[in-house]
């Protein structure tokens, strides 16, 4: 069982960001704030303890607008701009990151794809439930042999008159065991990569879970195995081909990732400076010693320079000016910074850091995995140098 103490988070704002931010942005914040403390803070450090999924999380996440906050209402969306997503993945990341993970991956990796690159009869099939959380979604483009090099992938698609048979493997799919469809990325005959929808229940198809991850414990994970799927042409996403596809999505998850880590580093920090503050040791406050002080000082200063740079990246999203690259940026900084600071934080706490009274363990571990999924540390570094020496350095 949890010892966690009672969520006693308070938001740290030291540029006084909000000053920049809407109404319709600080409604939407204090409402998951509101949530977060409700719904997931008495139960995460359970969920994560025994490695579950808190999957009746799904609909409550669909009811507090959490899926597609910014695509169009009619198609399941919220309606909101890209700062107002951003700050809904912020605070549903302060509580665990894999919470945030089933917010980006049923609006940015499925409900995205749809909606950019479906039919009107997809959409009007899918969006709707996946926008109330009636069908979870999931977005297959990792193989157990491409990772960061999704261009080589193996899967297939071969045409059988009005049909599709699927072939192939997908590796470290959020949602995939509990999903009702999957997006999937595969190659046809001609080697072009397609975007196709897949429910469940087509023989074939099955999604065994993976076990024993030591991060995002409260988040499930899996494979997606296809054997000589039939899919109806009518499943393919018709309007997109290429990588264009997948990363297009991606591009909407990663921007999510960086406004969702500084929500881990405030949760972090905000446990750090309370503790800090109410521990003594050699009859003061350790917040009181300067090398608590530089931790906390350095904590704080790079959280708001993560701040500043998710809201610029945001209103230039707003006026669709955010390059995949500036996105890149944000992402690399911000879920370093966040790691960073759970590690320091982590140390403020001294032994009790390592429990599950505190968040920060949890988050620390989380973070390896954000780290590393929708693009690694170095991956993004690489599209970086790519971008500002015109160069690629990946192969
Ligand atoms: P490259 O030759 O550079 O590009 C191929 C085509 O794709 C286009 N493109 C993009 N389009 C839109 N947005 C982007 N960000 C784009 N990046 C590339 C590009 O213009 C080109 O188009 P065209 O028309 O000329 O063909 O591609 P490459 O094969 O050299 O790969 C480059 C690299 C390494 C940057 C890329 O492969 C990469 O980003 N790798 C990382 C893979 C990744 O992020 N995987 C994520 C899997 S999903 C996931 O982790 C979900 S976790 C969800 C959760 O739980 O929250
Ligand atoms: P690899 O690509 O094998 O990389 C291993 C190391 O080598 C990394 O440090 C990498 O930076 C480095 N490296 C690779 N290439 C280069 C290079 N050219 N130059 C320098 N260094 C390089 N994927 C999905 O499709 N859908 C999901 O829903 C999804 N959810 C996930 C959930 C979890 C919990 C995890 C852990 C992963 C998830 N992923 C998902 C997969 C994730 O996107 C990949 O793990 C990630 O892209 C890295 O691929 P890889 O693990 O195969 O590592």
């Amino acid at each position: 069982m949890s010892m966690r103490q009672e969520d006693r988070y308070t938001a740290h704002d030291y540029y006084l960001i909000d000053e920049l931010l809407e109404d319709d942005h600080l409604l939407a914040r204090q409402a998951i704030r509101d949530w977060v403390k409700q719904s997931v803070s008495p139960i995460i450090e359970d969920y994560a303890n025994k490695a579950e999924c808190p999957t009746h999380l799904f609909k409550e996440l669909a009811e507090i607008g959490a899926f597609g906050p910014s695509l169009p209402v009619e198609y399941g969306g919220g309606g909101m701009d890209e700062i107002a997503y951003g700050i809904i993945m912020q605070e549903l990341e302060r509580g665990d990151s894999g919470i945030r993970s089933m917010a980006s991956v049923q609006g940015s990796l499925v409900m995205y794809p749809i909606f950019a690159f479906g039919t009107e009869e997809q959409k009007r099939k899918y969006l709707p439930k996946l926008g109330s959380g009636e069908f979870i979604g999931c977005f297959g483009l990792t193989e157990p042999n491409h990772g960061s090099n999704p261009g080589g992938m193996e899967t297939t698609i071969r045409d059988d008159g009005d049909s599709l048979i699927l072939n192939g493997a997908k590796m470290w799919i959020t949602n995939s065991p509990v999903a009702d469809i999957a997006v999937v990325w595969a190659k046809n005959e001609e080697g072009k990569i397609r975007g196709l929808i897949v429910e469940k229940d087509a023989p074939g198809f099955t999604a065994p879970e993976i076990h024993g991850k030591w991060s995002l414990r409260a988040s499930i994970t899996g494979e997606l195995v296809f054997q000589d799927v039939r899919i109806p042409k009518t499943q393919l996403l018709p309007n997109v081909e290429g990588l264009k596809g997948p990363f297009s999505c991606l591009n909407k998850a990663r921007y999510g990732i960086a406004w969702g880590a500084v929500g881990a580093a405030l949760d972090c920090y905000d446990s750090a400076l309370r503790y800090a503050k109410e521990r003594e040791q050699f009859g003061r406050p350790l917040a009181g010693f300067q090398l608590t002080q530089k931790k906390l000082a350095e904590m704080i200063t790079e959280i708001t320079k993560a701040q500043l740079l998710v809201w610029r990246l945001g209103t230039l999203a707003n006026k669709g000016k955010a390059t995949p690259a500036q996105i890149s940026m944000a992402k690399r900084n911000n879920v370093h910074m966040a790691l960073e600071i759970a590690r320091e934080a982590r140390q403020i706490h001294g032994g009790m850091g390592i429990t599950n009274e505190y968040p920060v363990m949890r988050h620390m571990m989380n973070l390896e995995t954000v780290l590393t999924y929708e693009g690694t540390h170095d991956i993004h570094l690489l599209i970086t140098g790519h971008d500002i020496t015109g160069l690629s350095a990946f192969v």
